[in-house]
Parts: structure tokens; C-alpha cells; sequence
């Protein structure tokens, strides 16, 4: 036998087989790979896993959930759990009382779950212990089912079980920058999910694994296309297309939306105008949604950026963002469908500070919006920069619904490749108090007791309003101010790269979107031991470790690319790598010297009421905090402070110095996390091992190329020397400034 045939059938099979890792892991199965649990978990649980009992004649969504167990339990358990029509001693049992006889006679307290909730109980039936996944509706039984794989897949007991869970927002939508050329607007994952081409007819198997995912999560919808959109996805052709994939996912209980350009009546409807005060503008939409709807029954509604970044909009025919969307909550509203306008707009000819822009457009319309709307607000007041102050909007709308917009995608967060778990983000925004419970309405705001007059309005005295729990995740369930509507959006980072978001990594970031967006109020660092142990293994020591480097990981992005309230240093346009010297754009806001304002006396953006005075948009006690030197976060300072150079900050040490610091901090967190994850390597499969490896590579390097060329810029800006001991720049300022990125991943038309 030749020593190549020697090789390939003796010596390969026998080091796969003496491998850890039976296969090679592409992360394909996301947190859904149900890998064969230890033989200790096993035993001690299999007493309650016998059999599975689920409803006759189920429909999809019951199917689903049937299916899905079947599946999930026989990669954990190694072997195939019996379907069963009665239940015997260990039955698990899924269902709706009107589904199923067994679960109504199961009398359990399904009466605050809603439409969506669910229990997971340990239940005695005949007086044989067993397991029920109950719900009212099917698709709670479908979230049920998945949070009870979770819990063996992070290797829980299934003794005394006693869950109970329903959503605490109504809408759990992703948003999809994808266009019907296949290209995905800051997307970093390869191309679109959706084959348009292909569809309606091939219905890609992907995308049941898509709403498998979503489900798991708990998101209920998704908007397909672009916010900077195209009119002909509301043209008949496209409408079947996008039918089709409702199909796939209505089982799963993800409703379709679509973003709809404010000018598709001129477009595609042949008319002169799209102002919403016209007759034959209103019937054109009415017309087209009655279309939209008798294709697809449980369409969920439009997405709209309208008058931001060049898009069409009411403004253009002198109507206000209100009467637009009103427009078309007018056409949604017999169907049940709703309006998600966004709250993104900066102008190209408002020379005010940007970051005050959409609370001077929007929060003088409160109250003025169709029941059917809500408005959708990025986290803070700018664009998805590493850190942000939250936007100012969030408890200042009590008479709007107020969506939260997240971007999960990395579009300023080194786009694929660096692992930067954003549910730090996440949490820091929801749990920001807006200090605005005591705002005084009504016969209250006349009453005797210390005032203080802001925006127009009557507050309580100043410290009382804060610590009172009104924080931004209130104002998203809609508990602050009554809400009837709520909801949460992600900006997806899917396409359809074999892993799905460009990294192993980035999938957790679409995990705590949506374990988020069900409740706000869950921990980012629960939910990456969670998101870990599911994705790779259970064993302590790796999730212990990795979730340590995730936790860190925000925050070392933020030291390497803009720290101490810096924000938009990124490359204009592709906003990839560093570029805080660009300033010869004609709108001043496309420039990076617009944020920093840094020269030879000093750097930040005053906010306070000397300078742009945004702080006032926030209540008085969070203007009052952001507004001092003293009493700002430093996290925050040259977002609202611009401070000379030889500033002390809290650590001692003058601006510059901690400036440098902080750059030198987040390049040193870079190299800890490449040397956790080295020391990670016998817990993980050498597939996925690899990927990371390599990217934690080039992290490192961008890490210290966004520190060399902005230490290099500011020094020279400032003309300050750099501290002792400190490593100067690779290169030289010209070098950083003359890298160019023509075809750079995710850009419009790029
Ligand atoms: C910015 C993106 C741009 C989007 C815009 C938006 O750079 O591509 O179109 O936001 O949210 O972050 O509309």
C-alpha cells in the first residue's frame, strides 16, 4: 500500500475518531447545534424525557414545535424520544388547552401569559410525574418548547420546573438593510438571505432555518429590505416574492414588514405628486396595501425613512414627518398593520448640532401621530457609535410610542471581524434613567410642591426624578408612559455566509438582540454565559473565561477607536478604520473635525448651554449631570465638554495622557483576549478555533492602527509630546491619512 493510501485509510480515520470534535463545525446550526449532552446529565434527567406527547393534528407552528423537539432531543440525548398519544410516566407534553385535552386538564396558570407567554411545569398527570409546555396560542407553545431545549442545552435540572415567561415588548423585529440586488447596506456577512431572483418559486431551506432561529429567540418579525429603499418591492412582482417568504415564516410567528418609499406613488404609481394631503395620493397607498394585505393576510406594516440622508419624504411637498406617517397609518389601520417612522433624520441645510436634530423635529410632534405608529429611535442621539449618551427622545414622547432601533450589524464596530459583543451596549442604554417619572401632568403640575420649569414643561424638584426606575427600558415596554404600542429593532448583521453573521462571534450579537428585545431586562453577561454555552460547550473554565472576554470586549472597542465620548472618527462613507483628520467634505457633518473639534487648545464638543446646549434636551437632573465637568461620567465628557488638552481628569492625569492611555488600554485588551482565547483552544473545534484566532489577528492589528494614526493625528493637532515610556506611532501621520478603502464591504453602491 502506497504511504498516501496508508494515510487516508488508516491513520486519518483513527485521528478523526481519537478527535474531541466528531465533525467539523461551520456554525451553520448557530445556538441551535443540540450536541449529545454527558452521559451524568443524561442519566439523572432521563426520567423525565420518556416520551413526547403532542396535539393530534397539530397545526404548522404545533408542528414545528413537535418537530423541533424531536430534533433538539435526539442530538442532546443521542437517540430518538418516542412520540406518544398518551401520557406514561416521564411524558413531556406540548400544547394548548384547545389543542390539547391533556394540557386542559392540566389547569395551569396560563391567564397573565398573553398571546405569546408560556409555562414549563413539572405536572402530575393520573399521578404520574411528567413535563407540560403549555401555552395559549401555538406559537407561545413554539417560544416554550425552545426555551425548554435551552434548558438542556445549558444543562439544567428538569426537576420542579415552574416557568413562567411572556414578552415584555410587543414588536421583536429585525430590520434588514438588504436590496434587491442582493447587497446589504453595511452588511458584513455576504450577500442577501433573500434570492429574490429565485423567488417566489425556490424557497431557499435556509430560510426555515432563519425563522427557526428568530423563533428561538423570540422575534416575531422582520423587515426585508432597505430603509434606503426601492420603490419596486411594492410592485406586484415583488409582493409575491415577499408573500412567499411569508409563508416560510408564518409558522414560526414572524410576521413580514417592508420598507416603503415615501415617493413610490410618483415611481411606480404614475402619479405627479406623493404629498400626503392629496386624495389620489391616499387612495394610491390605500389601494396598494388592500393589495399587499389580500396577498399577505398578516402583513405586519411599513418601516419608513423619510427627509434623512437624501431619502424623500413629507417634507418635501411642506408636510411634517406626523401627517406622513399618519398618511400611512391611515391605509394600514383597517388591516391591523402599523407604522414604524423613523426618528433618524439630520438635515443637509440645518446648520444646528446634529446630535439635537431629532428631538427638535420630533418631540414638538408628540401626540400628533395615528394610534397605528410608532416612532423608531436609534439608541443615541448620533449614529450606532461605540458608546453614546442615550437619545434623548426615550421618556420625552409620553404621548408617542417610542421603538428602540439597535444596530446589530458592525457598521462602526470593525464590521465582521473584530469580536465585539454589543450586549454591554445594549444594557447601558436600557438601563439609562431618564430621570423623567415626575414629570407633572395635569392638575399635578399646579400643585404646591418644589418645581422646576424645562422645555416647557413642570418637573418635580431636581434629584427626586431620578432613581425613581424610569429608565429606558421602561420607556420601551411602554410602562413609563402607558404605551399602548411597543416595540424593539435590530439592524441585522445576517447574510449568507455559511456561519450567517460573518463570525462565530457575531451571532451572540443577534442572540442578545433578541433575548433583549423579549426582556429588556436580562443581563448581558447571563446571556453570553448562555449564548456560549450553547455555541460551544458548557465546561466552566471555557465560559468563565470567554464570557469574561466578551463582557470586555465593548469597551475595549471603544478605548481603541473613540474614547472618553469621542464619537465618528471612522472613514467617511465606509466608516472603516481611522480617519478623525477628515474635514474638507462639503456638509459638515460628513467630517470627522465636525465631532472631535479638536485643535491646538483643546478637544470635544461642547454641549452644554455655553456651547449647542443639546444637554437640555435631556430632563434636569440628566442635563444637569451631563452638562458639569464634575458630575459627568468621564465616559461621556467630550461628547458634551470641549476641555483644554492639559485638563485633569479622574485618574490624575492631564486629557491628552489619558487619552493616549485609553488608546493604549483598548490595543492591550485586544492582545488579553488573543491570549484567552489561545488558552481556549482544547475546549473548541478547530474549525471555528481558527476563525476566531484569525480574526482576534486582525482585531489586533486595526486595534493598533485606530490607536497609531489618531495618537498621530491628535498629536500633532495638539502639538503635545507623547508621555513617557509611551510607544510612538508606527507611522507617520501621512501614512495613515493616505490609506484608502475604494471598494470597502457594506457601503452604498460600493
Ligand atoms: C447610518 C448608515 C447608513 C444608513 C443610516 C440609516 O451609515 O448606511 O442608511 O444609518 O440608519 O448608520 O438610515
Amino acid at each position: 500500500m502506497r504511504v498516501g493510501a496508508l494515510w487516508c485509510r488508516l491513520i486519518l480515520p483513527l485521528l478523526i475518531l481519537s478527535s474531541p470534535f466528531s465533525r467539523a463545525e461551520d456554525g451553520y446550526d448557530l445556538w441551535l447545534r443540540y450536541q449529545e449532552l454527558p452521559a451524568e446529565w443524561r442519566s439523572a434527567n432521563a426520567k423525565s424525557l420518556r416520551s413526547l406527547v403532542a396535539p393530534q393534528n397539530p397545526s404548522p407552528t404545533l408542528a414545528a414545535a413537535r418537530d423541533e423537539l424531536s430534533r433538539g432531543l435526539r442530538g442532546l440525548l443521542g437517540e430518538e424520544v418516542r412520540l406518544n398519544e398518551k401520557a406514561g410516566r416521564g411524558a413531556l407534553l406540548i400544547g394548548t388547552p384547545a389543542s390539547s385535552p391533556l394540557i386542559a386538564g392540566l389547569d395551569l396558570p396560563l391567564g397573565d401569559l398573553g398571546n405569546e407567554g408560556y409555562v414549563i411545569r413539572s405536572v402530575e398527570i393520573g399521578g404520574r410525574a411528567a413535563t407540560a409546555i403549555a401555552a395559549n396560542s401555538d406559537i407561545g407553545v413554539l417560544y416554550g418548547t425552545f426555551h425548554f431545549l435551552r434548558l438542556l442545552q445549558t444543562r439544567q435540572p428538569l426537576v420542579d420546573l415552574a416557568i413562567e415567561s411572556r414578552p415584555s415588548v410587543q414588536l421583536r423585529l429585525l430590520n434588514h438593510w438588504d436590496n434587491l440586488d442582493g447587497s446589504v447596506e453595511r452588511g458584513y456577512a455576504g450577500q442577501s438571505l433573500w434570492d429574490w431572483w429565485k423567488l417566489p418559486d425556490y424557497r431557499d431551506p435556509r430560510y426555515t432555518d432563519y425563522a427557526r432561529a428568530n423563533a428561538s429567540l423570540g422575534i416575531n418579525g422582520t423587515v426585508l429590505n432597505n430603509v434606503n429603499t426601492n420603490a419596486n418591492s411594492l410592485t406586484p412582482g415583488y409582493i409575491a416574492k415577499t408573500a412567499a417568504l411569508a409563508e416560510v415564516f408564518r409558522p414560526y410567528g414572524i410576521r413580514v414588514y417592508l420598507s416603503a418609499r415615501f415617493s413610490a406613488p410618483v415611481e411606480i404609481g404614475s402619479l405627479e405628486t406623493a404629498d400626503p394631503r392629496d386624495p389620489a395620493v391616499r387612495d394610491w397607498w390605500k389601494a396598494k396595501v388592500d393589495e399587499i394585505y389580500k396577498a399577505i393576510p398578516d402583513f405586519g406594516g411599513f418601516l419608513v425613512k423619510a427627509n434623512s440622508e437624501g431619502q424623500p419624504g413629507p417634507q418635501d411637498y411642506g408636510r411634517s414627518h406626523a401627517e406622513g406617517a399618519n398618511m400611512l397609518a391611515e391605509a394600514l389601520r383597517p388591516h391591523g398593520g402599523a407604522v414604524m417612522w423613523r426618528a433618524f433624520v439630520y438635515s443637509d441645510v440645518n446648520p444646528e448640532d446634529r446630535a439635537k436634530q431629532a428631538y427638535s423635529e420630533f418631540q414638538p410632534l408628540d401626540g400628533q401621530f395615528a394610534d397605528n405608529v410608532l416612532l423608531q429611535v436609534k439608541n443615541g442621539p448620533i449614529d450606532f457609535q461605540p458608546r453614546e449618551p442615550f437619545h434623548p427622545l426615550f421618556g420625552a414622547m409620553p404621548s408617542t410610542p417610542l421603538m428602540m432601533e439597535f444596530q446589530i450589524t458592525k457598521e462602526y464596530l470593525g464590521f465582521a471581524t473584530h469580536l465585539v459583543y454589543v450586549g454591554p451596549l445594549y444594557e447601558e442604554v436600557l438601563d439609562a434613567d431618564t430621570c423623567q417619572p415626575s414629570l407633572l401632568v395635569g392638575a399635578a403640575a399646579g400643585r404646591d410642591r418644589p418645581q422646576i420649569e424645562a422645555n416647557g414643561r413642570s418637573y418635580n424638584n431636581e434629584e427626586s426624578s431620578c432613581g425613581n426606575g424610569a429608565t429606558v427600558a421602561r420607556v420601551i415596554d411602554g410602562s413609563l408612559h402607558n404605551y399602548s404600542r411597543t416595540g424593539v429593532a435590530g439592524v441585522a448583521n445576517i447574510g449568507r455566509d455559511r456561519n450567517w453573521s460573518g463570525s462565530i462571534f457575531n451571532q451572540a450579537n443577534w442572540y442578545v438582540f433578541g433575548r433583549l428585545a423579549w426582556n429588556p431586562d436580562l443581563g448581558a453577561q447571563e446571556i453570553a454565559e448562555e449564548w456560549l454555552k450553547m455555541t460551544f460547550t458548557a465546561d466552566k473554565q471555557f465560559v468563565d473565561a470567554a464570557a469574561e472576554m466578551m463582557m470586555r470586549s465593548r469597551e475595549a472597542a471603544v478605548d481603541y477607536m473613540t474614547p472618553l465620548g469621542l464619537a465618528h472618527l471612522m472613514g467617511t462613507d465606509h466608516h472603516y478604520g481611522p480617519a478623525p483628520w477628515v474635514s474638507e467634505l462639503p456638509q459638515p457633518e460628513w467630517n470627522p473635525v465636525y465631532y472631535h473639534r479638536a485643535d491646538k487648545n483643546g478637544i470635544g464638543f461642547d454641549r452644554t448651554a455655553e456651547g449647542s446646549d443639546a444637554v437640555a434636551q435631556y430632563a434636569p437632573p440628566v442635563a444637569g449631570r451631563f452638562g458639569s465637568r464634575a458630575k459627568i461620567p468621564e465616559e461621556y465628557l467630550l461628547w458634551f465638554h470641549h476641555l483644554p488638552w492639559d485638563y485633569t481628569t479622574s485618574s490624575g492625569r492631564i486629557l491628552w495622557e489619558e487619552l493616549v492611555h485609553r488608546y493604549d488600554r483598548g490595543v492591550g485588551e485586544v492582545e488579553a483576549m488573543q491570549a484567552t482565547w489561545a488558552e481556549l483552544k482544547p475546549f473548541v473545534d478547530p474549525e471555528r478555533f481558527a476563525e476566531t484566532d484569525s480574526f482576534l489577528r486582525i482585531q489586533q492589528r486595526e486595534a493598533r492602527w485606530w490607536r497609531d494614526a489618531s495618537i498621530a493625528y491628535f498629536r500633532e493637532v495638539s502639538g503635545c509630546k507623547l508621555p513617557a515610556g509611551v510607544r510612538p506611532p508606527e507611522h507617520s501621520l501621512e501614512h495613515y491619512r493616505s490609506i484608502s478603502f475604494p471598494r470597502s464591504l457594506g457601503q452604498p453602491g460600493g
